[in-house]
């Protein structure tokens, strides 16, 4: 089996936080993915290549071995699953919450409490699936791929759930954070059959990484 590893990253805020990751192990890219078209990236180490999906098929380019390893959102590892990934650790990069939003004016409490049946929009099938039966709340599922905030606005949805991090967008549209259900932040996740096949490669890799991360919470503690 070949050396080379292939990590696999999303353009846009997994990118750019995993940049000082990749340049704390002493590797640099030639070409950002925002500006180059090229869906496979060399690396300054001629055992290392990047490859750019989308955020949500990450773990799947993973899981079947196209990638040895990658970054994904654990709101996204949450809705994919977990099957031939080995997640070695937080990396605590892309921080955020996974939350219920409603409109201003809206009485989430009021209406949970009269036993309402609530029609709620997301991209988050199954975690809103779950925390919504734990609370003994009926609802209707609607699935979107994006811009879920627009929903209630148009009369879609009742409610949203969604990805917060400031809070602006919500703000935004006038919509209201009335329950957090999870934090959220970025996992590095590796191939199972790789982390056997290819240790030796991915050892210093995943070493640096770790140390990396180790480095910079000790620096914001
Ligand atoms: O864009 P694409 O459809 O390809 O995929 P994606 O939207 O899943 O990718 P991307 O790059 O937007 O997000 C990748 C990962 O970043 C997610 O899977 C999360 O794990 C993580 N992340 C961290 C976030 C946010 N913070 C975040 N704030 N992903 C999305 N958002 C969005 C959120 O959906 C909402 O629309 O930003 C908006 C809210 O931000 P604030 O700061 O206004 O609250
Ligand atoms: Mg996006």
């Amino acid at each position: 089996m070949s050396k080379l590893l292939t990590l696999a990253l999303s353009k846009g805020r997994i990118f750019e936080e995993t940049l000082p990751l990749l340049q704390a192990a002493g590797i640099t890219m030639a070409e950002s993915p925002e500006t180059s078209r090229k869906l496979i990236l060399p690396t300054s180490s001629p055992d290392l290549r990047v490859i750019i999906v989308r955020a949500s098929d990450v773990p799947t380019y993973v899981q079947y071995g196209a990638a040895d390893l990658g970054l994904a959102g654990s709101d996204v590892l949450m809705e994919h699953g977990l099957a031939g990934l080995y997640v070695p650790q937080g990396l605590r990069i892309a921080r955020c919450r996974l939350s219920v939003a409603v409109p201003e004016g809206f009485d989430y409490e009021h209406a949970v409490r009269q036993g309402a049946r609530l029609r709620v929009a997301t991209k988050y099938v199954e975690a809103a699936r779950e925390h919504f039966a734990g609370k003994g709340v009926h609802v209707d599922l609607i699935k979107l791929y994006g811009s879920m905030e627009l929903a209630p606005l148009v009369g879609l949805a009742d409610a949203i759930v969604d990805l917060v991090s400031t809070g602006g967008t919500l703000r935004a549209n006038k919509l209201v954070e009335v329950e957090q259900i999870v934090d959220v932040s970025s996992r590095l996740v590796v191939n199972q059959a790789a982390l056997k096949l290819k240790r030796a490669a991915l050892a210093p890799l995943l070493a640096a990484f770790a140390e990396a991360v180790r480095r910079r919470e000790g620096a914001a503690a």
